[in-house]
């Protein structure tokens, strides 16, 4: 992005990108610091069950009478299993808040946050913010959606700006058109193919080119939805006649505006990718980023197939499925599941025929919800390898540690289904794009009181909701322990796992029996006894630490149990953030190669802690192995963050 001096600014360059625009009219210059990261006004939120809580727990504890936002909507699609108590307690509360701070509340049942914004209320121009990482699918619109943990969410709903890391822009040039069998998944692991899941902080991907044109929404959407995989602040595409013709269908063309690149704007890198070069790919077990060609793996037996989730949900998606299931039945041997992403979604299948042909296909019809995604139903049996169109498939993210997971297009998904190994798509027929999707906005409550909200409403709290824990301010110097080391590519899943775990999402100290669950059982007792004994908990970590979810549960439990530092020798954006907000110091090596010098159980002192992050963000590991330099590049704003134990402290 274009900067003058010290202040970020867009306004001066004459020919913009399709970011750059949507930044320009949206940058609060006071409280840029244009060096490391930029404020933006938010327009609209989303939040989700399993992040909202806490985050209207939050929003409460900062003693605004109603929204002062736009427009906030609160999503109820994960937690939707309901064993026990304790998902429903949640739901209660969600909704009351809702009532009464004039949030939209969409029902469990109603559909999947990202599908459901962009189907009802995502306006390209806009800036949305969501507490989940995949709220980017807003990008499909133009819209600049852009994902954070639950804190950051309740402030932009008071009317407080965001912080994004000042944006480096690279263009994802289209050219040519994608052969029969490939779809959008395939272009989006293609993207992941070349930039990988890390190192790709602080940029947004722009795509443009002559291919974007014959791209539909749903695709579009599902591109920028899975650009989370990468690691970007953001994707964004342009909002033209495509995106026009969306909102038309969706009875919205009132909220349509043009928003196209000026011709010679100048982005810091380009890609270029030939669509008509593309063939069909997939994610190989355990990282959306390990991409191979289906082609490389075809004929491989395969025992599940799952489709749907926020990504390839949509009409087109599921209708290309049924296209290619229709008068035929899946393989004896294969179960397949399929979410649907909407009720809207479901009802257009249900009155063209689809869903019959799905169900006599023998496809089994789970709720649109996020379920099998995030581990929630639908575990794979030991060791089976399970084809799914969602967009993550850390290991045990689906429940089954020994699966093996591969993401798909929901053409090569379907394809498979028939045979039961991995098979490749053939003439598959093509879904045009509605002219008109049936609008049912029934499952929105509240609306009649949007913004405004019911003043005398009551709070409802089960006993499953319990209260958000403050940090403590930075002391002088820390004395502590490398309770853990872990290596590459940790992701949020590693550190505070969904599945079965998701539903204390809303009770801190139960929720944080589970931190690093997958990596070391015990790291909940011993962060405890470590505390006990006023030593603070620090950990050691590779590249690429706290990739994937937005959860701010990965570091607001951390921070529960005493978690003070992290040293890695990369952080992902927006654990980062989330760190931060919590008073946690995400430290980077200095020299990375020193990660090899600290062991698990180590004695660290960090002398001057406080001072450092006053200053430039350096300080000293002092332990027996040696002493080594570590950093941490913090702004104004961060640093009075760190220094008072994180946002709430500092409120
Ligand atoms: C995910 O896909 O990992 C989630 C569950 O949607 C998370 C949010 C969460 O942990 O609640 C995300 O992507 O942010
Ligand atoms: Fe839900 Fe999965 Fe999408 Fe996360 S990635 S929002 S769990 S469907």
């Amino acid at each position: 992005m274009k900067k003058n001096n010290s202040k970020a600014t867009c306004k001066t360059a004459t020919k913009l990108t399709v970011v750059e625009k949507i930044l320009a009219s949206h940058i609060v210059n006071e409280e840029s610091s244009g060096e490391s990261e930029i404020a933006i006004r938010i327009d609209q939120t989303l939040t989700q069950d399993a992040t909202g809580t806490m985050a209207y727990l939050q929003f409460e504890s900062m003693g605004v009478n109603s929204i002062k936002n736009d427009l906030a909507v609160s999503y109820v699609d994960h937690n939707t299993v309901q064993i026990g108590y304790e998902n429903a307690d949640d739901h209660d509360f969600l909704a009351s808040i809702a009532k009464k701070y004039g949030i939209i509340y969409s029902k469990a049942g109603n559909g999947i946050c990202h599908q459901l914004h962009l189907e009802r209320f995502g306006k390209p121009g806009t800036t949305l913010l969501g507490s989940d990482s995949h709220t980017p699918t807003g990008g499909g619109i133009g819209q600049l959606a852009i994902g954070a943990g639950g804190i950051d969410i309740a402030v932009a709903m008071a009317g407080g700006a965001f912080h994004i890391p000042t944006p480096k822009i690279r263009a994802i040039k289209l050219k040519g058109k994608l052969k029969n069998g490939v779809s959008a998944k395939d272009i989006i692991l293609k993207v992941l193919e070349k930039f990988g899941t890390k190192g790709n902080v602080g940029w947004i991907f722009e795509y443009t080119g002559p291919g974007v044109a014959a791209l539909d929404v749903p695709s579009r959407a599902t591109i920028t939805n899975m650009g989370a995989e990468l690691g970007v602040t953001t994707s964004v595409f342009p909002s033209d006649q495509t995106t026009r013709r969306f909102l038309a269908a969706q009875k919205r063309l009132k909220d349509w505006v043009e928003i196209t690149a000026d011709k010679g704007a100048k982005y810091d890198d380009e890609f270029e990718i030939d669509l008509s070069k593309l063939e069909p790919l997939a994610a190989a077990p355990h990282s959306p980023g390990n991409v191979i060609s289906v082609k490389s793996f075809e004929g491989a037996k395969v025992n599940q197939i799952m489709i749907g989730s926020c990504t390839n949900s949509s009409y087109r998606d599921i209708r290309t499925v049924a296209n290619i299931l229709k008068g035929k039945h899946v393989a004896e041997d294969v179960e397949v599941g399929i979410a649907c992403g909407s009720r809207q979604v479901v009802n257009m299948l249900a009155k063209d025929g689809s869903l019959g042909v799905l169900i006599k296909a023998g496809c089994r019809i789970l709720e649109n919800a996020c379920g099998f995604c995030i581990g929630a139903h639908m575990s794979p049996s030991t060791n089976a390898v399970s084809l799914r169109t969602n967009n993550r498939n850390f290991e045990g993210r689906s429940g089954t540690k020994s699966a093996k997971v591969y993401l798909v297009s929901p053409e090569t998904a379907a394809a498979s289904a028939l045979t039961g190994a991995v098979t490749r798509a053939k003439n598959v027929k093509a879904v045009p794009e509605p002219k008109n999707f049936p609008i049912d906005d029934e499952m929105f409550l509240y609306r009649a009181t949007a913004g405004k909200g019911v003043k005398n409403t009551k709070i409802i709290r089960g006993p499953n909701i319990a209260t958000v824990p403050k940090g403590e301010k930075l002391a002088e110097k820390i004395c502590g322990i490398a309770t853990i080391k872990v290596g590459d590519k940790i992701t949020t899943d590693h550190i505070m796992p969904a599945g079965a775990r998701l539903k204390f999402r809303s009770n801190i100290p139960e929720y944080s029996k589970y931190v690093f669950e997958p990596c070391d059982a015990k790291f909940h007792d011993k962060a405890l006894e470590n505390k006990g004994n006023n030593l603070f908990n620090i950990i050691i970590a590779g590249e690429s630490y706290g990739q994937g979810s937005s959860r701010e549960h990965a570091a607001l439990c951390p921070m529960f149990l005493g978690v003070k530092a992290i040293v890695a020798k990369s952080i992902e954006r927006i654990h980062r953030a989330n760190l931060i907000n919590f008073g946690i110091i995400p430290f980077e090596f200095s020299n990375p190669g020193d990660y090899e010098k600290i062991n698990e159980g180590d004695t660290i002192e960090i002398p001057g802690i406080k001072s450092a992050v006053e200053g430039d963000g350096e300080a000293t590991l002092v332990t027996s192995k040696g002493n080594f330099k570590v950093k941490t590049n913090l702004s104004a704003r961060e640093k009075k963050l760190i220094l008072a134990g994180g946002l709430l402290a500092s409120l």
